[in-house]
């Protein structure tokens, strides 16, 4: 017994000791290691992401129920929430918008000083009357959103229902601006911060 014991604590040793040296790496292997490490982060960024485009607030309380005016813009905290999303290549960002806004998006490396905000369109739709000043700068824009103006209407012509979700679709790697389209809104008051935010694609 006590021989089998011996040989028992040799093994182990001797395993133990392959094991110690299986672990030391060579730089070629610690390479394709942290590749893989690499690899495996770039797929566990999300498909996609959700961001609050504009939101409404609840301190004081708001309430949207009839009577009441459902789209109250004193009550709209004009934020992007994340500010920057992450996603991988090919996923898509959920732009859940409240509010009167126009997520419009710009190519990998454009910075928000690089928007022309004299470049403009008009809203399209009967209200707001007068209508509203939106950005029209197509120089590395990727997309445009909805015009805010254009949501279905009550009978009394007042933009109604602006909420809505916008779900756009990011393919190649890179940082991406997102702008609220408003110029306005873009352009922040002392009331509001400036409206815009960032997509990364891993
Ligand atoms: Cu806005």
């Amino acid at each position: 017994m006590k021989r089998l014991l011996t040989h028992t604590a040799l093994a182990t040793a001797l395993v133990l000791c392959f094991d110690c040296r299986s672990i030391v790496l060579s730089p070629a292997a610690a390479e394709q290691g942290s590749a893989q490490k690499r690899s495996l982060q770039t797929h566990q960024s999300p498909e996609n992401a959700t961001v609050s485009f504009g939101t409404w607030q609840s301190e004081p309380p708001f309430d949207r129920f009839p009577p009441n005016n459902p789209t109250d813009r004193t009550r709209n905290d004009h934020l992007l929430l994340p500010n920057e999303a992450v996603i991988r290549a090919g996923g898509a960002v959920n732009f859940v918008i409240s509010g009167f806004h126009q997520p419009t998006v710009y190519d990998v490396g454009t910075q928000p000083e690089d928007i022309n905000v004299n470049n403009t369109t008009m809203t399209t739709g009967p209200t707001p009357d007068p209508k509203v000043v939106l950005i029209d700068d197509p120089t590395h824009r990727i997309y445009r959103g909805q015009d805010p103006s254009l949501q279905p209407l009550d009978r009394g012509g007042t933009a109604f229902l602006q909420d809505r979700v916008e779900v756009v679709r990011f393919l190649d790697p890179g940082t991406y601006l997102v702008i609220c389209g408003v110029r306005d809104h873009f352009l922040g008051s002392n009331t509001q911060p400036p409206m815009f935010g960032f997509v990364t694609v891993k």
